[in-house]
């Protein structure tokens, strides 16, 4: 993986793998009070798509990950979080390949995604941020905004 993180709520820790509210004694920075509604409208939208999304997340978590210029991030499945309400992701600055499950998809600014429902578990990834598609960020930044809580 080739992204910038900044975990917000819980940090994502490595070596052991773990989740933490705090880190050196100092509590991990909240998640902004604002997330919840903009994902609770995410939801709201993905649902008149598709109903299977599922419920809405509590919003306990949120990984802000900056990609430089054709970095990217490999197939993987978000599983860490006991909760398997959906995941709700932003996209802003350059695009990008979205792939999940063998199937790609071009992620532009602006673009929402939710992996829901039977696409909770779904393996999935991004390819290299695609220089010169944004006028705003060199580069380009994703918010995956999770519950970690079963409940
Ligand atoms: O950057 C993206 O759109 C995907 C991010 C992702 O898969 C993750 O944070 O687990």
């Amino acid at each position: 993986m080739d992204a910038w993180l900044l975990s917000l709520g819980w940090f994502w820790a490595t070596n052991p793998y773990r989740m933490l509210r705090e880190v050196d004694g100092h509590p991990v920075p909240a998640v902004p009070g604002n997330f919840q509604g903009i994902a609770d409208r995410v939801m709201e939208r993905a649902r008149e798509i598709d109903p299977l999304v599922g419920p809405t997340p509590r919003i306990q978590t949120a990984l802000v990950n900056f990609y430089p210029p054709g970095k990217g991030m490999g197939l993987h499945v978000d599983a860490d979080e006991k909760s398997g309400n959906a995941v709700v992701s932003l996209s802003f600055g350059q695009d990008t390949v979205f792939r999940i499950e063998g199937r790609d998809t071009l992620l532009m600014s602006g673009d929402a995604v939710v992996f829901g429902g039977p696409a909770r578990r779904a393996r999935h990834g991004v390819l290299g941020a695609r220089s010169g598609t944004s006028d705003l960020l060199e580069g380009r930044l994703n918010i995956t905004m999770r519950q970690m809580e079963e409940r």
